[in-house]
This record gives C-alpha cells, structure tokens and sequence, in this order.
C-alpha cells in the first residue's frame, strides 16, 4: 500500500495563541518569548524578526513590537487540543509540540482522497482552536514535513509519489533536517548550496564528513527518509475547558458541569494511554479575576472516580467566590505512560479494583464510539435533565 503521511504545523505558534487570546495583539507585530524570540508573528516577520533572535535586536528592527512572555501551559493544552482531534481520523498520530504527523496510508476511502482528508482537518482545528495550521502530504515523514513548510501560512502541500528527488533537489541544503548551521558552513565550503549539489557527493565522502549522520543525508538529499523515528512525545497535560458565560451558580449544577470535563479530559487521558498525578482545577469570572487550585494524587490515576476526586478538591478550594463562573477549566498534570499496573486500595481488594478499571475501558469504548453523552454517570445526568428544560426557566 503505498505510504501517505500528512505533517501538520501550526503557523507562528506561540504568537497566533497570544493574538487570538488578546484581540489588542491581533494584526500587530508580536514577538513571543524572553531575552530571545521564541515565535513572531507575521506581521513582526515582515521587519524581519525570526525565531532565535535576541528581543532587543528585534525591537531596533522594529520599535512598535509588542514582547510577550511565553505561557508553555497554554500552548501545550491548544495543541494537545487539537491533536487530540486528529486521533479520530488517522489510527497512528504522533505528535512533537506545534507539529503532528498522522498516518493516512490505507485510508483514502474513508476519507475520499487524501487532500480533502488534510483540507477537512485544517478546517477542524480552525474552528476549535481558532488558530491555522499548514499541512503536508508526501510519502514519508520528511517529504510531508518540508511540504508542509513551503505551504505557510494556512496551506496544504502535496509531493505525488515519484517527486520527491526532483522536490527535495531544489532545497538550500539548511532546509534538510540533520542540516544545522555547523555542517551547513562546512558543506557551504565545498561548494555545496542545495540538496541537488549534495547528491554529487557519494556515500563513504559523506560518511567521512559526518559519520553515520552522513550516511542518512545521503538518503535524505535524495528524497528518502531512513532517520529513526521520533518517539511519540506525550503531552504535559491534558486538559478540557467549558464555557459558563457567568449564568450558573448552583452547586450541584456546577460540580455536574466539573464532573463532564473531568470525564472528557479522563477518555483523552487513557486514549493517549497516560495516567496523571495532579488534577488542577481553573475558575474564571466575568471580570476577568481567575482562581486555580490543584491536587496532587500519591500514585497516578486514570479512573474518572479518582480523578473527579482530586478535580473536586482542586474546586472547592479556588471557588472562594460566589459569583458566577464565565468559565471552567480542568488541567490533568504530570502525566506519565500507564504502566497497567493497577493498585488495590485500603478497601478495596485488587480483583475489585481490576474490574473498576475494565469497566472504565467498557465505557471509553462505548462513549468513543457514540460521543461523550452516550453514559452519563450520576452527577452529569444531572446536566441531561437541566438541558432538556427550556432555556430560561428555572
Ligand atoms: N520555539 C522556540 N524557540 C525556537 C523555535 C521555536 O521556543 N528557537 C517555539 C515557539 C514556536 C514553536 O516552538 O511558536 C514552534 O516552532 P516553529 O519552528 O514551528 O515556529 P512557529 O510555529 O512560531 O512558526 P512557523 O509558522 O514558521 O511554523
Ligand atoms: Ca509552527
Ligand atoms: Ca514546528
């Protein structure tokens, strides 16, 4: 079957979250990052301000640009949001920071095409995450990565099979991954400006130049990608929110409405097969005031009962504060592969807490396979009954 991968890679990452979360930013140029810019935006690119520049450097250039600290928990939760979604169309999804690659080899009935696949998944992330994404299609992972590249910002870029020599030979040599500055001047030495030129030199010349990293760039000048695969990064936390547009201010409504995210944010959780040891917990108000807690657990958790626990401690101690929520937000923290080792508790006995977690499996897989609301446990049925009343009465 022949082998589809599509790399997706948010466009100026760091900076387009900081935009859309401060209107003021938007359409202004924008730098993220601390003595050193970590992702500008590309109104800031235009005065040629580039990620790895130092800030001060980057506000001579241009002295309107607006410095912003970096806030790494947010930009984790956006992409692990979006990744997230990409998990229900391609069974093999690998993802590195602001970058996914998903495997699409065999589905192209499904999906009809694999360009209308990386179209309808750049319009999903679009709308959850409000943020765009360009998109790659090539026969391996480097071929999609460096489409997706020459198609920013927004794009989709797509190297048929059988191109990839011609596509890559046209790259400046920095371009190629395994390239980085100290082996691009050496090569530059020689005369060597593109990937093209690069395939001149044969394969023991390379290995001499640069050992068994040579011997891999002899395979990537020419369009093949033989490097070790990335290991799948996990995330730092998972994490889901919920909009309360400050209308809520029952308990057990609002405990209800906890319990949903916890279940939500609990099924990515075991999908991604992690379990968590802190559960944190963020209260917004319509004036803007924010209350967070968290709740470390002594071993780590996976099942909705114990993580809605710790989330339930985590609330109570930030709900200092009658008003009601603008928003809700559950964060699992240090999160850690699940091992599958299931730990017996004081009453409970380890055949009964083994059956606790099958159960949990029984009900991921139908809630996956039905949505969420498919179940409802005993807390967020209360939602289902206060849904179906008809808006405005009590
Ligand atoms: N990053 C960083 N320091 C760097 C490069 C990147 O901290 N030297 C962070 C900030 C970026 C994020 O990683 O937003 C993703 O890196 P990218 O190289 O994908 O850069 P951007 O997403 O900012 O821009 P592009 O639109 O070119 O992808
Ligand atoms: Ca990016
Ligand atoms: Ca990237």
């Amino acid at each position: 079957m022949a082998p589809w991968i599509l790399h997706l890679d948010f466009d100026a990452f760091f900076a387009s979250v900081e935009q859309l979360r401060n209107p003021r930013l938007s359409g202004r140029p924008i730098a993220v990052g601390r003595g050193v810019v970590a992702s500008a935006s590309y109104e800031a690119r235009a005065s040629g301000i580039r990620a790895g520049m130092a800030c001060a450097r980057a506000l001579r250039l241009c002295p309107r640009l607006v410095i912003v600290p970096p806030r790494g928990e947010i930009y984790r939760a956006v992409s692990e949001e979006a990744f997230e979604l990409c998990r229900s169309y391609a069974p093999s999804v690998e993802t590195y920071l602001d970058e996914a690659d998903l495997d699409l080899t065999g589905t192209e009935r499904l999906h009809g095409g694999h360009a209308g696949a990386a179209r309808r998944i750049q319009a999903a992330i679009a709308k959850q995450t409000g943020l765009t994404v360009s998109a790659g299609l090539g026969a391996n992972r480097m071929i999609a990565a460096l489409a997706a590249k020459a198609a920013k910002p927004r794009g989709l870029g797509l190297i048929p099979h059988g191109d990839e020599e011609a596509f890559v030979a046209r790259l400046p040599i920095e371009k190629l991954p395994g390239i980085g500055p100290a082996r691009a001047r050496a090569l530059r030495k020689l005369n060597i400006a593109f990937a093209a030129d690069l395939r001149g030199l044969e394969r023991h010349m390379l290995a001499d130049l640069f050992g068994a990293a040579g011997l891999v760039l002899f395979e990537r000048c020419r369009g093949r990608d033989i490097g070790p695969c990335r290991r799948s990064e996990f995330p730092r936390a998972v994490s889901r929110q919920t909009d309360l547009a400050g209308l809520e201010t029952n308990p057990d409504v609002l405990e209800a409405r906890l319990r949903s995210l916890v279940e939500d944010a609990g099924r990515a959780l075991r999908r991604l097969g992690l379990v968590c040891r802190t559960a944190a917990v963020t209260i917004e108000y319509l004036d803007g005031i924010r209350a967070a807690a968290s709740h470390g657990l002594a071993e780590g958790a996976r099942l909705d009962d114990t993580l809605f626990e710790a989330a339930l401690c985590a609330y109570r101690r930030a709900r200092r504060r009658a008003a009601a929520p603008r928003g809700l937000r559950v964060a699992l923290h240090r999160l850690a592969p699940d091992t599958g080792t299931v730990q017996p508790t004081l009453d409970d006995r380890g055949d009964r807490a083994l059956a606790r977690h099958a159960l949990m499996d029984a009900q991921d897989a139908v809630r996956n396979r039905f949505g969420g609301g498919a179940l409802l446990s005993g807390r967020t049925f209360l939602l289902r009954t206060l849904e179906l009343r008809p808006s405005g009465a009590p």
